[in-house]
């Protein structure tokens, strides 16, 4: 881990002037680990005027070549994979083996794009697939230009990969800005750019908060594109600021996911199903399955379940092996959350497991893992994205049912069923409104699949050629037929 965190510009880390230092903390010790030296907007400016220096010469490289500094990317991370780990759960909190996910899954992101960038040159100029007469229609892929790219704090390098990779690969250069709740993962990114001498300004990276870097971003008219995941509020803001101009936005925003569980479900194999869709990462996840609509005819026997595994979970130090349920993010979002469980008590709902049956370590900011049974559909906690380890659980008595429950909600991000029959669980699938559906499977989100959701969880898709897509303008050259 670095020391302190600079801003990185056109190719060298260097101080801030006047910039405020912010505190980055161990939601597990409470203990303040790093000082974050915050960029201000001039540091934005040099960013941007640095990052379109280099497009001419980045845009005009082959494909071949931008592929080949993704994968050095890839191996960077993949050198400091286990130190990754480490800073990951210190300052996020996630158990270890999460943190191996989040960098497993940000080397494979990096390595995918850089095929997809070779493939690119072959691309270049290939004709039309819908022929018109008399006219040879020849179709290229130009970058976008400067991209900013503004990231979470969930899956620090995984959210990060998700937006560099495409970007580098589409020929974009990039001022990019980290959260500032989990900084520090993401200075690697720089440290590894400056390592491979990836050409000076295709990479930028400005520390900072929403506020201080994130408006100065969305806000300059050097960028052409912004990119953002994080809350619904902060993508309204980012949308309404990119009008001006008419600058390209990318939004991947909250969710509110459902998980189906019919009567002929393997109630062990939908109990884990279960337990990772909500607990995994405490709940801070983008796609987590917080609504579970089960069956009534096995209701009963899924709670039991559940109680149980929810009873041999793990809370404690993300960095003990033995940890399966780290604490929350930062102590705003325990709050967070602590006030939906109030909402719950003014509502009287119905705790399966109360959070009082388990001892929540006096340490950490940690809030207990809770679900609700019988959940009606008017309640905050069944609609409203909470971001943390409460599952909110009612019951149905036929698909259509479940389907319609599913649907009724502001959200469209992802979605999950469990089934004895594969047939029946596509068909389920088929009529949910989601942009990822898991069928008898973990939430797997490999690089080649595309990644978004519609209604309020977003606008576009990351990953997937789609996600390639998303950092391209499509040029089409028209020429007479026999030329
Ligand atoms: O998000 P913010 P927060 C949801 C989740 C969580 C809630 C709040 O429900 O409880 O959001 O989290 C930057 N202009 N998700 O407060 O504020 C900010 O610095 C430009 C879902 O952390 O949206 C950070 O880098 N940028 C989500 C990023 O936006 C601004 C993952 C996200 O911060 C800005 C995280 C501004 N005006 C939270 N204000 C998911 N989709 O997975 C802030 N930022």
């Amino acid at each position: 881990m670095r020391d302190s965190c600079q801003q990185f510009i056109d190719g060298q880390w260097r101080a801030s002037d006047g910039g405020r230092d912010l505190d980055v903390v161990d939601p597990y010790r409470e203990t303040v680990i790093a000082k974050l030296p915050a960029g201000n907007a001039r540091d934005v400016d040099e960013a941007v005027r640095a990052a379109r220096e280099a497009l001419p010469a980045w845009r005009r490289l082959s494909g071949e070549a931008r592929g080949r500094y993704l994968e050095g990317l890839a191996d960077g991370l993949a050198e400091r994979h286990a130190a990754l780990c480490q800073t990951i759960s210190l300052n996020g909190g996630k158990p270890l083996a999460e943190s191996q996910l989040d960098v497993d899954d940000a080397i494979a992101c990096y390595r995918y794009y850089a095929d997809l960038a070779r493939q690119l040159d072959a691309r270049q100029g290939e004709p039309s697939a819908q022929p018109v007469a008399g006219v040879q229609i020849r179709r290229y892929f130009d970058p976008v230009g400067v991209v900013g790219l503004i990231t979470p704090w969930n899956f620090p390098l995984v959210t990060a990969a998700w937006k560099i990779a495409p970007a580098l690969a589409a020929g974009c250069c990039i001022v990019f800005k980290p959260s500032e709740v989990v900084p520090m993962p993401e200075q690697a990114i720089a440290d590894i750019a400056q390592a491979i001498d990836l050409p000076r300004g295709v990479l930028n990276l400005v520390n900072g908060d929403g506020r201080g870097i994130g408006e100065a971003l969305t806000q300059h008219t050097g960028i052409d594109k912004i990119s953002f995941t994080g809350s619904n509020p902060t993508g309204e803001t980012v949308m309404r600021v990119a009008a001006t101009g008419i600058r390209n936005v990318s939004l991947e925003l909250g969710g509110k996911s459902p998980i189906i569980v019919t009567e002929d479900a393997d109630i062990a194999q939908a109990a884990s199903l279960v337990m990772n869709g909500i607990f995994a990462n405490a709940g801070q996840i983008c796609s987590a399955t917080s609504r579970l609509l089960v069956h009534q005819a096995v209701a009963e026997d899924l709670y039991a379940a559940l109680s149980r595994h929810i009873d041999a979970l793990v809370m404690g130090d993300p960095l003990d092996e033995a940890t399966t349920l780290g604490p929350l993010v930062s102590d705003k979002q325990r709050t967070t959350v602590d006030r939906y469980l109030a909402f719950a008590k003014d509502e009287g709902l119905i705790p399966v497991r109360e959070a009082s049956h388990r001892e929540i370590p006096r340490q950490g900011f940690f809030v207990a893992p809770t679900l609700f049974r019988d959940v009606p559909v008017e309640s905050r906690l069944w609609r409203e994205e909470i971001f943390g380890p409460v599952l909110c659980a009612r019951q149905f008595a036929s698909d259509d049912e479940a389907v319609a429950v599913a649907n009724d909600s502001d959200y469209g991000l992802a979605a999950s069923v469990v089934s004895g029959g594969h047939e029946r669980a596509s068909a389920i699938a088929r009529h949910l409104t989601a942009g990822s559906i898991w069928t008898n499977i973990d939430q797997v989100a490999p690089p080649q699949a595309a990644w978004g959701g519609g209604k309020k969880s977003g606008i576009g898709r990351e990953l997937g050629p789609e996600g390639l897509a998303a950092y391209q303008e499509l040029k089409q050259v028209m020429a007479p037929a026999d030329t």
